[in-house]
């Protein structure tokens, strides 16, 4: 549960992610293919060499959506419906993925924002991010 002083943290540091949501949505992908080769059994449509077109906009669309729901960080299951069900019962994305991307997500910021991710940044986005696996993954049942 995201406490009120979480979200006040995550919204102050969010402008600094959104202004690299290519970059940092395709850096962010290229270690989950890279640290979790199982991820790319998801992909088999996609060119996944390194800086694609389709990772840099696959890239982009992730990062995009994690901005709309920081910007509904109250209504998360709202925000994220849509993408709640196409994850559910078209992409079948078993959720322990929703997991792996987070954590590579996570390392992207540590390495771009420096000493802008402080413990307390680290872990307010790590429970964002819970929060939005959560809803990705609750349609499943
Ligand atoms: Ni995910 C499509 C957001 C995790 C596999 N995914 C999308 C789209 C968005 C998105 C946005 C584009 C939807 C559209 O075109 O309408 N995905 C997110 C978010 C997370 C996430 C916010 C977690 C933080 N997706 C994952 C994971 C996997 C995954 C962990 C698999 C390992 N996603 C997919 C696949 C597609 C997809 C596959 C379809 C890609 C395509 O274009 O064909």
């Amino acid at each position: 549960m995201l406490t009120a002083e979480d979200k006040k943290v995550i919204q102050q540091i969010w402008p600094k992610v959104q202004a690299h949501e290519e970059a940092f949505g395709t850096e962010a992908l290229e270690r989950m293919f890279s640290a979790h080769p199982q991820t790319k059994t998801y992909f088999p449509h996609f060119d996944l060499s390194k800086g694609s077109v389709q990772i840099r906009d696959h890239g982009k669309k992730v990062a995009a959506a994690l901005s709309t729901a920081v910007k509904s960080i109250d209504n998360l299951s709202q925000a994220l419906a849509e993408l709640s069900n196409l994850h559910a019962y078209n992409l079948r994305v078993d959720p322990v993925n929703f997991k792996l991307l987070s954590q590579s997500l996570q390392v992207v910021l540590a390495v771009h924002l420096g000493k802008d991710y402080t413990p307390e940044v680290h872990a307010a986005i790590d429970k964002f991010l819970s929060g939005v696996a959560a809803v990705l993954s609750e349609k499943y049942r």
